[in-house]
């Protein structure tokens, strides 16, 4: 009579124990879940447009207006502001900032609020960088 000890198992001689993963280490299963998941979502790593925010040039918006505009929505220094606003005075437009689409937007909203609000012609536009 073959007696065995109580550690020598037959139906666990190929050396799997039960305390890993379910089902074993499977072909593919890199991350030992003992899934392998037949469908893999790609990752989005696509950088978002951006938009130019751009001041016109007109004859009666006081140029003082137009560096306060570029320091409250443009966080620009006055020496900057006075420098962008002289260019755009100078060459009919002028580049404020490039952000993304919803940025842009709230910053012309912004722009033609306050000039409307003051009853200057002030204009801005936004334009998608190529
Ligand atoms: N041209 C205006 C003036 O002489 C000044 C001005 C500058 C207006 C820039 C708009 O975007 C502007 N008072």
């Amino acid at each position: 009579m073959i007696s065995m000890s109580s550690d020598f198992d037959p139906v666990r001689m190929n050396g799997s124990s039960n305390s890993g993963s379910p089902g074993g280490s499977q072909p593919g299963d890199g991350d030992g879940t003992g899934f392998d998941l037949a469908t893999e979502t790609r990752i989005k790593t696509k950088k978002p447009s951006l938009y130019r925010v751009l001041l016109l040039n007109d004859d009666y918006t006081p140029m003082e207006f137009v560096v306060f505009i570029l320091e409250r929505f443009f966080n620009r220094s006055r020496e900057q502001a006075t420098r962008i606003m002289l260019h755009v005075h100078q060459k009919g437009v002028g580049l404020c900032g490039v952000y993304t689409y919803e940025v842009a937007e709230t910053k012309v909203a912004q722009v033609l609020d306050l000039a409307r609000r003051h009853e200057h012609p002030l204009q801005c536009v936004m334009e998608k960088e190529d």
